[in-house]
């Protein structure tokens, strides 16, 4: 049999990723393409469609071995998803460092500026099940796995820099609550139901945890364009031993911008895989995501100076009187292969360290550090999770851990065992000149007690430090949240409560959504603090005309060689254009220019693109001048910018769209393309008047 080489099929378009990683990866990586079909035991088979009978129509027979071997292996093939961060999608990259830390930290990754350290990232939802919609009000997972030279270390973030509980105890009953309530079923990945806001109203901690995932950060525009922290306080130890505080930021190069509330839950309908298209597709374009990572330190001896408790995960450290210094950028440059073998497989763990990095006493940082290995044994079935590719590490591992499930290493010799003479006492440990880990010397010294610490107890400065720094757009999105979620709540006791609650976080907020949800609005209460930190704020964000989706709307008889120049233009400033039409195929110009269509109105939506540029046609029926009007409609309600040159301009004068922030009209291509796209870099025209 000849096999027709398809060298146009080339597996990942971009292998730009030349890490050691990559490097490791391509001795798992296996191309069945071309090949002949064969069993497990490497046996060609010359039948793959019928089973094996006695008789044409007879009962199928226990002797065949390919029939029997295909079903028990599909019959196998789920393991159990993660009980939080089910849904998630994944990207391998490297890590550079633009200055030593080497005052702060020993990590040989952060120290040294020469390398390049491999990444893998998996940023996740935390509700909804494996299959749910990616764009739900949540807070988002940001996990990174540095393969370092001195082994696996693991920041694993979220996209909100503080959480709703403050100790690992609690954690059960959160996941719980907002997970589908257990008698129906029912919702999937969502908050907005009677158990979450029935655990916030009785867990007051969750306060400023809550404001965040009522904003407009739990629902990012891109995984690109999210800012991820590492949430509890970590320490940086250097060569001398001497620790600081330390708390870690990715922060976007794209800047982090968010969707709007109606457009997301539309976007669940139309493409439930929305951030995961966005992810791979950027990559696929050699569009490569960048995060920039940042510290905030503290030493040791100002552990006491501030107004909250550094050890308390309910907080964050204002970025104001903490500044974050910007040490290295991310790249993701490579998608992954196989969604299973990698973003399923992935085992994520915050105890995953390298020398120069250790923890703090953070109560909730102290739990998670015995829950990740333990879900990882129920979830990939044993001890061995670390062999399997994408968790192996890029240096050496000895030690006499042996056996158990899917053991893939060959551990040579008689000895498994320390102390021992046979094998001279190796593998031996190491001392911390050599690389040898030493945990932080800190005092201890306590009673034992379950208490939380006075330190912990001011649940709602930092809710209201978070309302005060909101823009007045990002405010009005946070009582209209909250209005959506407990509108959604049946107990009125709950409804009250919340309104209670939040009143001690401000009373515009409270009273803002009160009456949506049938309760009296509070007449006092508020917080005492005004203090504001202007980078909460995605108003003061950076902002990019990059990469942005442009919906264009176009049919038979367009303005030819001007349509061709604008969009051209827009091509150079960096805008990705996609030409929609009523139906599939290539649409002609006036002057003989054939542009191809990307997506019919029944195949895209305005609610999957940043911005909308009407072009028209010549002539236009029923059907495409209602779809174009929709497109106009939907992209006006949700603050797009929206551009017309020529035919299309007279679609906006009949919606009553002109003349307003973010819609430009425009016939001389030059200032389209320059107006256009700095109304497209604004990402959202926020003052817009929707009446
Ligand atoms: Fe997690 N978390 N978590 N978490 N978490 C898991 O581990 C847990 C917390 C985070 O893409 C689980 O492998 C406890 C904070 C991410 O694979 C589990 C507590 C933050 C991911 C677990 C927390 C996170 C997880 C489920 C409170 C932000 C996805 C599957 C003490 C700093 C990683 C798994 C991936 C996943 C436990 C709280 C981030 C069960 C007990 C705070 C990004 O081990």
């Amino acid at each position: 049999m000849e096999f027709i080489e398809r060298e146009d099929l080339l597996l990942s378009k971009h292998n730009v990723n030349n890490s050691k990683k990559n490097e490791q990866l391509d001795e798992s990586r296996v191309d069945d393409r071309a090949k002949h079909l064969t069993t497990n035991q490497g046996l060609k088979m010359s039948e793959d469609e019928f089973s094996l009978k006695a008789g044409e129509r007879g009962p199928t027979l226990m002797e065949d071995f390919h029939f029997r071997e295909k079903m028990t292996h599909f019959d196998h093939e789920r393991i159990p998803e993660r009980v939080v961060h089910a849904r998630g999608f994944s990207a391998h990259g490297e890590f550079e460092l633009y200055k030593s830390l080497e005052n702060y930290t020993k990590a040989d990754f952060l120290n040294d500026t020469s390398k390049t350290t491999p990444v893998f990232v998996r940023f996740s939802t935390v509700a909804g099940s494996k299959g749910s919609a990616e764009t739900v009000r949540d807070a988002r997972g940001f996990a990174t796995k540095f393969y370092t030279d001195e082994g696996n270390y693991d920041l694993v973030g979220n996209n909100i820099p503080v959480f709703f509980i403050q100790d690992a105890i609690k954690f059960p009953d959160l996941v719980h609550a907002v997970k589908p309530e257990p008698h129906n079923g029912m919702p999937q990945g969502a908050s907005a139901h009677d158990t979450f806001w029935d655990f916030v109203a009785n867990n007051q901690e969750s306060a400023h945890m809550v404001m965040w995932t009522m904003s407009d950060r739990a629902i990012p525009r891109s995984f690109r364009m999210m800012e991820g922290f590492g949430v509890h306080t970590f320490r940086l130890v250097n060569a001398e031993g001497k620790s600081h505080f330390v708390k870690f930021h990715w922060k976007p190069v794209l800047g982090a911008h968010s969707l709007v509330w109606d457009e997301a839950q539309k976007i669940s309908g139309k493409n439930p895989d929305f951030h995961r298209g966005d992810l791979y597709n950027s990559i696929e374009d050699g569009d490569f995501p960048e995060y920039e990572l940042g510290i905030q330190v503290i030493a040791e001896a100002d552990e006491d100076k501030f107004d909250f408790d550094i050890l308390d995960p309910t907080k964050l450290w204002p970025e104001e009187d903490v500044p974050v210094e910007i040490v290295g950028k991310m790249t993701l440059n490579r998608n992954v292969d196989n969604v299973f073998a990698e973003n399923e497989q992935v085992a994520f763990h915050p105890g995953h360290v390298v020398p120069g990095i250790d923890f703090s006493n953070d109560p909730l940082l102290q739990g998670r550090l015995f829950s990740y290995t333990d879900t990882q044994l129920i979830r990939l079935g044993g001890p061995n999770f670390h062999e399997l590719p994408i968790n192996k590490p890029v240096c050496p591992f000895h030690n006499n851990q042996r056996d158990g499930y899917g053991r893939h290493t060959i551990n040579q010799g008689q000895v498994s065992y320390h102390n021992n003479s046979l094998a001279n006492n190796t593998p031996e440990t190491a001392s911390p000149e050599e690389g040898g880990y030493e945990h932080y010397h800190e005092k201890v010294e306590g009673r034992k007690v379950r208490a939380r610490s006075e330190s912990f107890k001011d649940h709602f400065s930092q809710a209201a430090l978070f309302w005060n720094s909101m823009s007045a757009h990002e405010k009005d999105h946070l009582i209209q949240a909250f209005s959506f979620e407990l509108g959604k709540v049946e107990s009125e006791s709950v409804r009250e409560q919340v309104v209670e609650m939040f009143s001690n976080v401000s009373l515009e907020l409270a009273q803002g959504f009160a009456e949506n949800i049938g309760v009296k609005p509070p007449v006092s209460g508020g917080s005492n603090t005004s203090k504001a930190s202007p980078a909460l704020s995605q108003a003061n964000t950076n902002f990019k005309a990059e990469t942005r989706q442009v919906a264009v709307v176009m049919g038979e008889g367009f303005n030819g060689e001007e349509v061709e120049k604008v969009l051209d233009g827009l091509a150079d400033k960096g805008l990705k254009t996609s030409i929609i039409s009523n139906k599939q195929g290539v649409l002609s110009g006036s002057d003989g220019v054939e542009l191809k269509i990307d997506h019919t109105f029944t195949t895209a939506d305005p609610v999957l693109f940043d911005a909308v540029y009407i072009i028209g046609g010549k002539s236009h029926d029923k059907a495409f001048t209602q779809s174009t009007e929709y497109y106009i409609n939907e992209a006006f309600k949700h603050y797009k910018p929206i551009g017309a040159t020529h035919q299309g301009v007279s679609f906006l004068e009949k919606g009553d769209v002109l003349n307003h922030e973010g819609v430009v009209a425009e016939d001389d291509a030059e200032t389209f393309i320059s107006t256009f796209t700095e109304a497209v870099e604004a990402h959202r025209h926020w003052n817009r008047s929707l009446v």
